[in-house]
């Protein structure tokens, strides 16, 4: 915990620090809520192996949430360090948030509202990016969802086996290797122009929303690392693979997860609502699909990582990531039977 009270020792904080203490479930970044006598902040120290460009990263932050404060939107605050910077450089590298007071954040769904809410609000913030001059922004990392590639350096991991764990989850990687056909339908929209690029958050869970703790209503949204140019229905796809589910991520009991097509929705409720104006036919077609892929590609990067030896999500024990990954490939297998159901539930909703 040293070099956590160190670090915050080089911002421009209120109050003496009381506490310092890890926070939330985030898979990437380290954590920290920081309570001074004045007021609490979140110092999290940065995952420099997974965004190396920690500079460009930044200035997408600043460049996004100064955007959003000065139309009067609630978002993220960058606490500047003492000599002005937006973190502090280093061996390792730190940044810090206000603690936006009054929220809670959500590791799964427990009411249909909150999740339909949600969805609203990563729809607003879908309109947000579009009216905002995004020609600045970094791709802080390239084809973050090309899911033939996120395929691929699956089967980079599973041909090298390092851990020699591939015995281990035989089942989950013949359910993948099944499925290597289906992934490239938004890329090659993307590439053939029949699907917009746009401009998009792209790692919309549950747990990156701050939901208000009185009224249930969407506050910010959070974890700003991921804003680049991709397709809405990465967005939409990654809010649903991990809130329209009975179970939380990393659910041990697969009797316990399935896919929730009222969930689903809701979230649809709140997100094609929102952006009604501006989704194309193709990607109001293509929503339920999205999910599918997001979950799929969510489970693929976790068997990858369970066979690489755990060296990228955050893990509590040695199976974490292979238990995540059953969990995406069960949503996954109920949600490929639904894709009319949920089709019909997208068009009823635009109609
Ligand atoms: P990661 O990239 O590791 O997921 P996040 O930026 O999402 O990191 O932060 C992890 C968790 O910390 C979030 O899910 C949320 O619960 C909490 N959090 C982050 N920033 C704030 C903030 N400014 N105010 C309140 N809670 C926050
Ligand atoms: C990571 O940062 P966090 O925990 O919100 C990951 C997402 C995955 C998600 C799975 C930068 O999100 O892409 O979908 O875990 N973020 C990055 O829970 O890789
Ligand atoms: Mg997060």
């Amino acid at each position: 915990m040293e070099q956590y009270y160190k670090a915050i020792e080089q911002f421009q904080i209120v109050g003496d620090v009381l506490s310092i203490e890890p926070y939330g479930e985030g898979h990437i970044n380290v954590t920290m809520l920081v309570t001074t006598t004045e007021k609490r902040y979140i110092l999290q120290k940065m995952n420099t192996s997974i965004f190396p460009d920690s500079d460009g990263l930044m200035r997408n932050i600043c460049s996004v949430t100064e955007h959003l404060a000065s139309r009067g939107i609630e978002t993220l605050t960058v606490v500047k360090t003492k000599s002005g910077d937006s973190y502090l450089k280093g061996d390792a590298c730190f940044r810090v948030y206000d603690f936006i007071e009054g929220t809670v954040t959500y590791q799964r769904v427990e009411d249909k509202d909150v999740f339909r809410n949600s969805g609203k609000a990563f729809g607003e913030f879908q309109n947000y990016l579009a009216e905002f001059d995004a020609s600045g922004l970094t791709e802080i990392i390239a084809r973050f969802h090309d899911t033939p590639k996120r395929f691929n350096d699956f089967k980079t991991a599973l041909d090298a086996d390092v851990k020699d764990r591939a015995k281990t989850c035989e089942e989950e990687i013949a359910f993948a290797l099944a499925r290597k056909d289906t992934f490239s339908k938004v890329v090659d929209g993307l590439k053939d122009g029949s699907i917009p690029l746009r401009v998009t958050h792209n790692d919309t869970k549950l747990n990156n929303i701050l939901m208000d703790a009185h009224t249930n209503s969407a506050r910010a949204v959070i974890d700003l690392d991921t804003i680049m140019p991709g397709s809405m229905l990465y967005d939409f796809g990654d809010s649903i693979r991990f809130g329209a589910s009975t179970a939380s991520e990393d659910e041990k009991d697969l009797n316990k997860v399935h896919f929730d097509i009222q969930l689903f929705k809701a979230y649809a409720e709140g997100y094609v609502g929102a952006v009604k104006d501006s989704i194309t036919q193709k990607e109001a077609e293509l929503l339920p699909y999205g999910a599918y892929l997001m979950t799929m590609e969510c489970g693929m990067r976790f068997l990858g990582d369970y066979l690489s030896g755990d060296t990228y999500f955050a893990t509590k024990y040695p199976e974490h990531n292979l238990v995540r990954a059953r969990t995406q490939f069960k949503l996954a297998s109920e949600m490929e039977k639904r894709l009319d159901e949920m089709q019909a539930i997208v068009f009823s909703i635009l109609k």
